[in-house]
């Protein structure tokens, strides 16, 4: 889904209807300041969003607002672990299904939340460890992915794994115990599965340059150097009576790994400062061109979790507070994302000066670390050039009997079905003397017994 695409698409309609209605309009480059959080949002290539429990969408008021304001919409609680697979297995996708029609039926985009978290596990997930859990939990992201496929456009893959507190480490949970690369398996599954989604990791006390959002931002900069499929950062951006100075240099700085940075949870103490704090956020995702939108985490005062603290941008009768005017003025006083989207840095710097040996002489090797579940498996190979490096190379597999490959990033796939073959793609062909990538493969049936050879060119 091109988000941005769709933003100038509803701007020109909207300009369109206008002049068809008789009015007569002036486009000049800085575009008319928006009435809504939505119009001035998407004036500026972003989107406006809010968190959703689907019960309320038949209340009037809640309903009003939201389809007026907002352009974007998460599920608060219903596309949570618990609440899509109950039981082991067996998927529920009533609460999301309503969502994503609700948002299709009024022009909104939808963020996924969250396919992994130590919260809101179902019990029969609480009470697993280990193997079984990585393979429980890399199926669940696969099924959900694949179910909500096309319709989600950022998804947080994995939510607040990082630890409070100056670490910078992860937090234990049953998941982070199943071994370090949890999080990394589960890009790999989600992209697999949605290859149009964004894929966010998203945390809470990430409010500024501190350790726990610097172990985070360690954390993309490896995944970028490595390949690792993560497009965005979410900044859950849960605030109290004040906002740390360096809020937008840290969206910036994550920004500046080749990632989009979206406002994803945003909700601010009742207090004097709150109509300036919220004004606040919203200047520095406009000021971070990368910052492609903001989420506030429930519509009115009465919708959000945060009770008395009276945290939202409506009060409970549906009025706007002056936070929502210092957030519309904010909007409209932003900059516009450029229409020309930043390049990212390049993803595997190479660390030797390439070389170029002779063809046929490099080698290599090929290794396979495999998530499996009932019905199918994500194979995740490292190819390993030899000693003289290599120009390019070819990873031959031989899949059991009634296994199929149906997905494939970073590698091209020649034959689905038994003997298969995975070429480098034009990124990741040329390796020095012992240097490392990796491409994945997902398939349906048994993984069993793959064993890759690789050959060198
Ligand atoms: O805790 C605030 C947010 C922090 N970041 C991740 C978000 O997913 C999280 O949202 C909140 C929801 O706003 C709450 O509505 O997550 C809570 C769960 O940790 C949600 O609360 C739960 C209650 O704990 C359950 O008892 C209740 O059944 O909401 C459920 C549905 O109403």
């Amino acid at each position: 889904m091109n988000h941005r695409r769709a933003l100038r698409a509803a701007v020109t309609i909207a300009v369109t209807g206008a002049l068809a209605a008789g009015m007569t309009m002036t486009l000049t480059s800085t575009a008319s300041a928006g009435t809504t959080l939505r119009a001035s949002a998407a004036e500026k290539g972003r989107y406006f969003g809010a968190a959703v429990a689907t019960g309320k969408l038949s209340t009037s008021v809640y309903a009003t607002i939201l389809n007026r304001e907002f352009n974007s919409v998460v599920a608060e609680n219903e596309m949570k672990w618990d609440a899509t697979e109950p039981q082991q297995g067996r998927f529920s996708y009533t609460g999301g299904d309503r969502l994503v029609s609700h948002a299709q039926a009024n022009g909104m985009s939808v963020r996924g939340h969250a396919l992994l978290w130590h919260q809101q596990q179902p019990g029969w997930a609480q009470g697993m460890s280990g193997s079984a859990l990585r393979n429980a939990a890399i199926n669940h992201v696969t099924q959900v992915a694949t179910h909500f496929r096309g319709k989600i456009h950022s998804w947080d893959v994995v939510n607040e794994a990082f630890a409070d507190g100056g670490s910078g480490g992860r937090r234990d949970s049953n998941l982070q115990r199943t071994g370090n690369d949890w999080i990394e398996a589960a890009f790999r599954a989600a992209r697999a599965a949605d290859p149009g989604a964004k894929l966010c990791y998203n945390d809470y006390n990430t409010d500024g340059i501190n350790a726990k959002s610097t172990g985070i931002y360690n954390m993309v900069r490896d995944f970028k150097s490595r390949g690792v499929p993560i497009d965005c950062v979410g900044f859950q951006s849960h605030l109290g009576t004040s906002l740390a100075s360096d809020y937008q240099a840290n969206l910036q700085r994550f920004a500046d790994l080749g990632v989009d940075v979206q406002i994803t949870e945003l909700d601010v103490m009742t207090g004097g400062n709150q109509a300036n704090i919220f004004g606040a956020v919203t200047r520095a995702c406009m000021n971070v061109s990368r910052c492609t939108g903001i989420t506030v985490w429930g519509v009115r005062d009465c919708d959000s979790w945060r009770g008395s603290d009276n945290a939202l941008l409506f009060d409970c009768n549906g009025n706007k507070k002056a936070a929502y005017t210092n957030v519309l003025n904010a909007l409209n006083a932003g900059p516009a994302i450029p229409t020309d989207p930043p390049t990212d840095p390049p993803t595997d710097p190479p660390t030797d000066p390439p070389t170029t040996p002779p063809p046929g002489t490099g080698g290599c090797s090929a290794s396979v670390s495999l998530n499996s579940w009932t019905g199918g498996f994500v194979a995740t190979v490292k190819v390993t050039a030899g000693s003289a490096g290599t120009s390019g190379w070819n990873v031959g597999v031989t899949l059991a009997s009634g296994a199929s490959v149906t997905n494939t990033w970073s590698a091209t796939a020649t034959g689905s079905t038994g003997a298969v073959r995975f070429a480098n793609v034009d990124y990741n062909g040329r390796l020095g003397a012992g240097q490392v990538t990796e491409f994945g493969f997902q398939g349906t049936g048994s993984g069993a017994g793959i064993t890759p050879t690789c050959t060198a060119s």
